[in-house]
Formats: C-alpha cells, structure tokens, sequence
C-alpha cells in the first residue's frame, strides 16, 4: 500500500517539469501524468497527422461554458484552445481563458486524486491509504447499512457543490436522485446565489433563477447599471458584451464599494456603502415618483399598483370579498426552466394543463367605484376604499408610501453616495432603455432579498422591461428550458430537501424542525465546503465532526477531501463525455471524451452505479449515458423546438430558442398569479422550509433594513470595524485551479486588499503579513495596499486553500447567520480586525 498526502507547496512550472522527471521514475502513475504535461511543453505545432482534436466544454461554475478544442496525442491532452460554437457563426461568443488554457495542469498537475483512499490519520490530517474500489465501495455501503439499521434511512445524506456544470456526472445530472431517492436519503442543498434571486421572483415570476436580456442585448440599452457584480473578472466571458456596448454608445454605470476593473472602465462608478443597495434604489424611486416622472400606464396596465390592498390582512381585496364568485378555468401547464435554485439542477414539468381559479383583484375605477380589475375601464393607481370598515389603499399608494421615506439627502447618509449622484441616477434610469444587471454583491448579506426587490420594483415605475434593451435582474446564468429531470427507475425523493444552512443544528442535536432526524454520512461531490461554505470550523466541528462517515468525490485535493473518511478518485471533465444544460451561453453543448479516466479514476456516473450495486440495487442505473439523456432532452417541447439530443451531439452546441437574443418578460407577460409584475408581495414565501418564523408584513415591499453584521453600530462594532468581503478572482473558479502551478506564477499568494489608510492606522505596511481575525476564527495573507478599496472594507479574491495560508482561512471567519426569507449564505456580511501577523 502507497500511503499520499495532500500537496503542501505550490510549485512554479519550471521546478515542477523538472520535478517531473524526478518523480516518473518513483511511481508509475505519476508517469502518466508528467508525460502528458512534458509534451505539453514540448509541443509544437504543425504535425497535425500525431493529433486528434476533441470538443470539450469548460464547465465549472463560472458558467462560461466555453466551446475548447482538446488536443490529444498519443493519448494525452496536450493543449486545450478556443472552439467555435455553430450556434453562433459570426463568432460573437468564441472565446478561452487563462483557466481554461491551463487545463493540462489540472489534469496531469500533483493534486489530482489518483485512487480511492482511506483515511489512516486524524481527520484534517490529510493522510491515508490506498484501498482498491472494491474495498471502498464495500467500506461505504457496508456502514451506509449499518447506519440506516441504526438511524433510520435518512441519516445517510448527500450533497453536491457547483463544480460541473453536466447533466451525467455534474450538478444538472438526474442520476444521482435516481440512486439517492432510491435508497431515501438526504438531500442537502447548498445555501447560495438565492437571496436576489428570491427578490426578484416574488415580483415577476419564476422564469428560472438568473433571468435577464441576453448579454449581447447590452448594447442596445442607453445605460447599463452593474451593481454589485465584477463582469471583467466574474464573469469574464460576458466582458466582451459589456465592452461592445460601450464601443456602441451604452453608457456604464457600476454600483460597488470599491473600484473593481469594471468599475475602472465605468463611465461611472458609484461607491455604495456595503449592504445600502435597497435604500439607494429606493431613494432613486423616490426622485422618479417626486419628479412624478413614473411611467403611469405601464404601472396601470402590468403591475399590481392599483389592486386595493385590504389594512386588516395585508392582503389584496379580491371580488370574492366583494360576493363575486371566482372563475374556475383549464390553463396549459407552463414549462419550467432548467436552471433552479436547486443547485442548478433540472427542475421537471409534470402537468400538461391545470386548473386555475381566478378570484380577480378590486380595483377603484376613474368612477370612483370598485370593479374587478378585468372590468375596470381605467384602474387607478392611487385612492382609497373602506370596505366594511376596512380601510382598503392601492398598493401604489402603499408602495409610494414606503419610497418616501428615503429622500435622497437622507438616503445619502445610509448610502454615502451623494444626494445629487442619486438624482442623476434616478434621471439616467427614467432615460431608457436601460438593463439593470444585478450581481451578487448585495446578495450577500442578510439584507439582500430586499435589495433585488427594490431594483425590480424600480423596472415596474419605468416599466423598462421585456423588451430589447430594457431588462432587471442577475443574468449569469441562462435557463435550457423543456427538458426533462425524470429519468428512468428515478422514484421521488421521501423527505424534502434539507438547506446546508440547517445541517449545523441538525447535527448537533439530531433533530430537524423539532423531530428526530439524526444524520451520520454525508457523501459530497463537485464541490468544496469546507472552503466555500460559511464558517468553516462550525462546519468542520459540527457537520464532519458529528459524521460517521464522510466521504468525498473529487479529482484532486482539496480542503474538504482532507477532512474525507473515504476519497474517491473522479475522472476529469475531459475524460468522458457530458451534456451541458444550463450554460451563460444559453446553448445546450455535448462534450466529448477525449482521453480515458486517468490513474484509477471513474466518472461520477459510474461512481454511482458502484454504489447502487453495494447498496443491493446493481441492476438500478441500466442504461447508457446516451439513452439517459436522450430522455432528459427528447421531450415534446424541445422537439418541436427541433431540439433532441442527437441533433445535439451533431451539432456539438445548439441554442436553446428559436429567437436570438432571448429576452425574458416580452410583452410584459409575467410570471405571477395576475400576469402582472407584483411588487406589493401578498403571499410572502420563505426561499427554504427550515421550520423557521418570518416577518410577514415586512417581506410585503422593498424595504431598507440593516444587515447582521456588516454596519456600523451592529453588535460586535465595538471589537471589529472593518467589513470584509471577498472577489471572485479570475485566477480560479472558486477552488478550482488553486494548485495549479502555470497560474500560481501569475497568482503566486493569498492576498488581502486594504484601503491604506486603514491600513497605516493599524501599522500594517504595503506588503505585511497580516492576520485577519473575529470570534469565528483567523486567516494569514499578504496585505496590499488599494486606493480603490472603499475606507473601512478589506477584500481578499476567495478560495485559497489553507495549505496556501501561512495559517487559518477566509471561510472561518465567515457568518452563518441568514436571513429566513432568502436562507442564503451572507458571505459579505462580516466585521474583523486585523494586525500585523507574528509568526509565533
Ligand atoms: N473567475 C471566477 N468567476 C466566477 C466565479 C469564480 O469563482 N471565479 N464564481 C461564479 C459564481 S458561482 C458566481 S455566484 C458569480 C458571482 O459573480 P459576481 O457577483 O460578479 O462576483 P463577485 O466577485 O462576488 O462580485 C460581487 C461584487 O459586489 C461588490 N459588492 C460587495 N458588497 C456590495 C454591496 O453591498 N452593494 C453592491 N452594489 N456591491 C457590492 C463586490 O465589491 C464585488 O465587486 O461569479 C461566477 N464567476
Ligand atoms: N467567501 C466566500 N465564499 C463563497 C462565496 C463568496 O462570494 N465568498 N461564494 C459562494 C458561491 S456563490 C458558490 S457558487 C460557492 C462555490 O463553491 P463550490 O461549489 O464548493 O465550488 P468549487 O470550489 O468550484 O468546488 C467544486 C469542486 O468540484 C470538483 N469537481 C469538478 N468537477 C467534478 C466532477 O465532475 N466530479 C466530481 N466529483 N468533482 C468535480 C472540483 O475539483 C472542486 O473541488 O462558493 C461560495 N463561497
Ligand atoms: S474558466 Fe470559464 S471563461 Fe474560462 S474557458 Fe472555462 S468556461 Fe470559459
Ligand atoms: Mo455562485
């Protein structure tokens, strides 16, 4: 038996090719690796006759999905390049970058994971020893049994993370349901991305979650406001977009509190105090309303602005209040979309059509009497009813009500942008169209839901919506709509999913929403918690250390395999083929296989057989990968689309709607019971069940509310007075490419950027190692000095691994407190300190 470690020190490429030769003489795995990666050096073009090019798809959760040529030789990948997609023959979206130019390292690389494993040390030691599949296979069936005897069958639970964007063996896939429904596990569903989200769709409608005019839409927009995202770094392969419209005239105007590069190209750059967005909208509605400059046919004909809102229930006056009986009619089931809050996973559309009761809204008539909205002649936005004694308002005047209270000069002092600059803004968004791009910036705090909210209900005053130019909302992301997640042997799931926001407490006391619910396996794959997920030794204390059995799925290392009972060796994207559903490019794209698994590696696909087979069901998952998602795309709307999976593989990539750009909302057709945008929310619902209480009447409109931490004046301002928030760096995709060595050149350290005058204020020099630090925990990085920083913010670019920290890591110090209507991770919303670090 081999015992491996995890890889402590990153090395430059000059020393590791060197090392290289060194180490193909001591294992014979390895030399596969550092084969591939020697001719990678040594390639040179112009023997295409030695070459096969592959098409493969980039899909780690940048959501670039980038089309890559895969050049092999000799069996190896000795080169990734930019591929064109036939979806797209101008060109417009062909594209590379560096991380995918550096596959091979990734592949061929030190870190990657080559057999199963068991651990040997402590946990966290990151020591083990190499089992063959049999035995780990055996190793976790064998205690998944024991522990269903023991605790019931929900105590084996799984989860994944973002890492693959595939419908076999990534997040998108239906097959992992097919075996976990199977034997009535778990589900854990990672906590993210869903705050705005949930802010937006409570006004318009499920449409997906990241719903906006396609990026190359852009420029036909007067102005595009950016808030709270980094395009030229986050979402690198929509830059190109933004830079279009600017070349065509678009004005860009970026909301973010500190001086990111797309800020750096804006022709404006607004710097929000952290966690302020909801006030700043609503202070930019306050001048449109003030200025009575709201688009008032718009707001009469596609918003609830004139339904009569009942003072007793919070809740429209329908014509059933009034003695009308509502209308029973039959209505085609709509389609879902394929991206959801549900990790990214397929959603499934079951009925063909359902029946709706139409219990119309009351709405004042121009005659001063109350009709039904479907009969009124002209609905008035403003005016009151005294329904029995209860006073009735229109949910305009409700809403205007709220809006008053954020005068720009007041809103100034919450916001700190000036009351003019707020003024000006309020003009530049009335001055359309314009597409507001909303990122995750004021997502990540606690206050968020409210922060989306406002920014949709500012398109219902503008009525700058679903139309070429005109758009709100996150749009990273795009929905393959029609397809099919229900696939064959799949039985429902038996318990309803479980937010990882919610597995701390389970697993410290055993019980879910108040019921015994004790879990004691947690199987992971594509994704890296113990990196990623909010406070990291509240993670490792109470979720792994109240485990049995933790067992981990990945290619290479990471910080969560260290802390694995059980490793299992994944195969890299490139070495088996998958199916791309969900993708920025808004393209269904097939990847092809290019090479075998490398070492002992498998897909997650064949993982999966594996473990069905151990738990007693070997016959479960029976079909090819091929037939599998057949069913997934060949369903009766996405044929008629002329859409099916052969056409598909063809193909190599097709686009997902008849009509380019897709533009969501079109005819300003929403999704909500009324069809109208509701930005008075009647029925609040909560993002999670997690058994928890909320504010009904505060969820109702956008308001401004303070986060949880992240304030001056919240309750642990007296110890820590510095918010932290973090980038996405271009550099990795989360933790992916950490270890690579050909960027680490580029990238060389965990960093810390500090505004330098908190910086001198605290005797910390440009260059320092310093030690950022709260209650939660610590983490060691380089300071560097950046005007650019908002005074009183520090930002660190995420997902180093604590084997690359001189000591601790970012996600220790993170919140786990979340807000309970949005249940997401508040990965902004924290205060620290921090001082020089001294090594002892
Ligand atoms: N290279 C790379 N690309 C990625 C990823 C990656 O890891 N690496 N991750 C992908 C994923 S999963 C996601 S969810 C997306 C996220 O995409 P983005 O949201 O674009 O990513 P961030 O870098 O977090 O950018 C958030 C911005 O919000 C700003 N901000 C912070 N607080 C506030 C606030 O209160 N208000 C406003 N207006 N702005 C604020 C921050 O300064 C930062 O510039 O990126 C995707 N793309
Ligand atoms: N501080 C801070 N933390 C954050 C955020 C933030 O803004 N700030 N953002 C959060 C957000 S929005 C997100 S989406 C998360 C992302 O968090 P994660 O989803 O954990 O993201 P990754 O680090 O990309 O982890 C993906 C893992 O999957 C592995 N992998 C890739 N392909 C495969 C495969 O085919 N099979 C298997 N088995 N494994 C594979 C990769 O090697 C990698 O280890 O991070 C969150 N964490
Ligand atoms: S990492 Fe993202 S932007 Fe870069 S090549 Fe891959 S998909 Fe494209
Ligand atoms: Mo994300």
């Amino acid at each position: 038996m081999t015992d491996q470690t995890t890889p402590k020190s990153g090395l430059t490429r000059r020393s590791f090719l060197k090392a290289a030769g060194a180490t193909t003489v001591a294992t014979a795995a390895g030399a596969i690796g550092f084969g591939g990666l020697a001719i990678a050096e040594d390639y040179a073009p112009g023997q295409p006759d030695e070459e096969t090019i592959f098409c493969g798809v980039c899909r780690g959760n940048c959501s670039g999905t980038c089309k890559l040529n895969l050049h092999v030789r000799d069996n190896k990948i000795v080169k990734t390049s930019k591929r064109p997609f036939n979806s797209f023959p101008d060109g417009s979206i062909d594209r590379i970058c560096l991380r995918g130019l550096s596959h091979p390292y990734n592949i061929y690389g030190p870190n990657r994971v080559q057999y199963p494993m068991k651990r040997v040390g402590e946990r966290g030691s990151g020591e083990w020893e190499r089992i063959s599949w049999e035995e780990a296979i055996k190793y976790i069936t064998d205690e998944w049994k024991r522990i269903q005897a023991e605790y019931g069958e929900q105590a084996i639970a799984y989860t994944r993370g973002s890492g693959n964007m595939g419908a076999i063996s990534g997040v998108a896939s239906p097959m992992y349901n097919v075996f976990f429904n199977k034997i009535n596990a778990s589900m854990i569903k990672i906590a993210r991305d869903q705050a705005n989200t949930r802010g937006i769709n409570r006004v318009v409608g499920n449409l997906g979650d990241w719903v906006l005019n396609d990026p190359s839409d852009f420029k036909n927009a007067k102005t595009l406001f950016v808030w709270g995202a980094n395009i030229t770094d986050a979402q690198l392969h929509d830059w190109h977009h933004v830079a279009d419209a600017q070349d065509a005239g678009t004005k860009l105007v970026v909301i973010d509190p500190i001086m990111t590069q797309l800020a750096a190209r804006a022709d404006k750059w607004v710097p929000v105090k952290p966690a302020t967005d909801a006030a700043l909208a609503l202070s930019m509605m306050y001048v449109m309303v003030d200025e009575d400059a709201v688009n008032k046919p718009f707001l009469r004909d596609h918003t609830c602005a004139p339904f009569l809102v009942r003072s007793d229930t919070g809740k429209f006056l329908r014509m059933s209040d009034l003695g009308v009986e509502p209308e029973v009619i039959e209505v085609a089931a709509g389609q879902v979309s394929a991206a959801s809050s549900e990790n990214k996973g397929a959603k499934v559309n079951a009925a063909k059509t359902v029946t709706k009761v139409l219990d119309h809204p009351a709405v004042l008539d121009a005659d001063g009497t109350v009709k039904s909205l479907v009969e009124a002649t002209d609905p008035q936005l403003s005016g009151t009813y005294d329904f029995n004694g209860v006073p009735c308002s229109t949910a305009y005047d409700l809403l205007v009500e709220d809006i008053m209270q954020y005068p720009p000069e007041k809103a100034q002092d919450i916001c700190d942008v000036p009351a003019e600059t707020i003024v000006e803004l309020a003009h530049l968004a009335l001055d359309g169209p314009c597409i507001h791009r909303l990122g995750w910036g004021s997502n990540s705090y606690t206050n968020g839901v409210h922060a989306a909210h406002a920014n949709i209900t500012m398109a219902a005053l503008t009525g700058q919506i679903g139309y070429s130019g005109a758009g709100t909302g996150v749009g990273d992301f795009k929905a393959c709509w029609g397809i099919n997640a229900v696939v064959k042997g799949m039985t429902a799931a038996k318990y309803p999913m479980i937010s990882a926001l919610a597995l701390p407490e389970i697993m410290r006391t055993d019980k879910w929403k108040g019921e015994d619910y004790p879990i004691r396996s947690l199987y992971v794959y594509a994704g890296n918690p113990v990196s990623n997920q909010v406070n990291t030794n509240e993670y490792v204390n109470d979720v792994i250390g109240n485990m049995d059995l933790y067992v981990v799925a990945d290619y290479c290392f990471t910080d969560t395999t260290k802390y694995a009972d059980i490793v299992l060796p994944a195969a890299h994207w490139f070495e088996q083929q998958d199916l791309v559903v969900i993708s920025a490019t808004q393209c269904f794209i097939h990847s092809e296989k290019a090479i075998d698994p490398l070492y002992e590696s498998k897909s997650d696909f064949e993982i999966l057989k594996l473990l069905a087979a151990g738990m007693g069901y070997p016959d479960l998952i029976d079909l090819a990968e091929d037939e599998y998602m057949s069913q997934v795309v060949d369903t009766p709307s996405l044929t008629a689309l002329g859409i099916t999976y052969e056409k598909i593989k063809e193909n190599e990539d097709m686009y997902w709607y008849p009509e380019k750009p897709w533009i969501p909302w079109q005819n300003a057709s929403f999704r909500t019971e009324s069809g109208r945008m509701e930005f008075y929310v009647e029925n609040p619902t909560v993002q999670f069940d997690v058994g928890q209480t909320f504010d009904e009447e505060r969820e109702r409109l956008p308001r401004y509310i303070n986060p949880t931490e992240a304030y001056e004046g919240s309750p642990t301002w007296d110890k820590y007075k510095l918010i932290l928030l973090s980038e996405r760096p271009r550099f990795r995709v989360h933790s992916m490419w950490s270890d690579n060595a050909y960027l680490r050149e580029l990238d060389p350290e965990p960093t810390i950027k500090m505004n330098p005058a908190d910086a001198e204020a605290r005797g910390i020099a440009d260059g320092d190692y310093v030690e950022v630090y709260n209650d939660r925990g610590h983490c060691v990085a380089k300071a560097v000095y950046n005007n650019g920083i908002r005074p009183g913010c520090m930002v660190y670019p995420k997902s180093w691994q604590s084997h690359q920290h001189k000591a601790g890591c970012w996600s220790e110090l993170l919140t786990s407190e979340y807000d309970p209507v949005g249940v997401n991770e508040s990965y902004f919303d924290n205060l620290v300190e921090v001082r020089v670090w001294n090594e002892e």
